[in-house]
């Protein structure tokens, strides 16, 4: 099939192609799209070179699918206008998440909401599709009521910039063109995106509100703290979660490792539990320190890591094109 990646030459574009190319995803035509100064520049696909068209000329060649990860201002832009050209689009900026008119999907949670009606299709921010999916077998046994979340994410998220700017710190180079308002080597921002009206940041808000759609669940209640550490394989999540019935925690184990996409690491009488090392260039999210809260009644503390660019953005999004695929929803 003919497939664009919008946004080709970024972390994210980067990592989608990556993706791609391992899981074999029937490409026939690649259309590395990115903005006008990244126009002839050449990516490699499964080693042959590929040019970089312009958005203009992407359209123009009707793609079946197109993969953003351009931006939400460029997004809210160009989706529709593939989407009026027949492409499905799989989104990955926080454009589209909370338009009721579109589907905000984690394959694994709720790939059961698409219908061919649906042409742009939404993907969640990384730091909601880690927590997600661990939680979503664990929602089924014991109705999830209230979470309380707090994020330590790598700055991978941020981008490439925020990438140089821990690297150069570290080296102890002049900081060329910074990505915080502070140092982040040796630091903690409390701070990811921008603040809002009631005191908490976007990010967190995205936490809030992804959670209710993607679970279907308007009443469950999620309260977060998004932190931006040093680190780069992948955010780690301290997971507080309250069920409306008590649990098992030998059960627990066992739900969570029967989840799709979840692989338990909890063993810490070896010192083993989700890193963000380990997590690097992997698909899973690693699920460990799971204990009882043993403040109140039926309440589990766990600690949820994933690689971002991967389970968190480019593999979800390469996921829901498998799904749409095979259930027959893209042409
Ligand atoms: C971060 N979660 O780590 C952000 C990056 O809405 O897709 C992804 C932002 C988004 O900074």
């Amino acid at each position: 099939m003919k497939i664009a990646v919008v946004g080709a030459t970024g972390l994210v574009g980067t990592e989608m192609l990556k993706v791609l190319e391992e899981r074999n995803f029937p490409v026939r035509e690649l259309l590395p799209v990115a903005s006008e100064k990244s126009v002839g520049q050449t990516i490699t696909f499964k080693g042959k070179p590929y040019q970089v068209v312009s958005m203009a000329d992407a359209i123009a060649a009707r793609p079946a699918v197109a993969i953003f990860s351009a931006g939400g201002s460029v997004s809210k832009e160009l989706a529709p206008r593939f989407a009026e050209v027949g492409t499905v689009v799989i989104d990955n900026s926080s454009a589209w998440r909370m338009d009721p008119t579109k589907k905000l999907v984690v394959p694994e949670v709720n790939a059961y909401v698409l219908t061919p009606e649906d042409k742009i299709i939404a993907n969640p921010n990384c730091s909601t599709i880690q927590m997600v999916v661990a939680l979503s077998k664990l929602h089924e046994a014991y109705q999830v009521q209230r979470i309380v979340v707090s994020t330590y994410q790598s700055v991978t998220g941020t981008g490439k910039k925020a990438v140089d700017q821990l690297m150069q710190e570290r080296a102890g180079t002049a900081v060329t063109s910074p990505a915080y308002p502070h140092p982040i080597d040796l630091n903690v921002l409390p701070h990811i995106d921008v603040f809002e009206e009631n005191g908490y940041t976007k990010e967190e808000m995205k936490l809030v509100k992804e959670t209710k759609k993607i679970m279907g669940d308007d009443g469950i209640r999620v309260t977060a703290t998004a932190v931006r550490v040093p680190t780069m394989g992948g955010h780690s999540e301290a997971v507080n979660v309250e069920f409306a019935r008590d649990f098992d925690l030998t059960d627990v184990r066992r739900l969570l490792s029967e989840t799709e996409g979840v692989e338990v690491v909890d063993d810490p009488a070896n010192n083993r539990y989700p890193m963000p090392r380990d997590a690097h260039g992997r698909d899973a999210v690693l699920v460990g320190r799971l204990r009882r809260d043993e403040t109140q009644p039926n309440t589990l503390n766990m600690w949820v890591v994933a690689d971002n660019l991967r389970k968190g953005a480019a593999t979800n999004a390469v996921q829901i094109a498998e799904y749409m695929l095979k259930a027959g929803l893209i042409k």
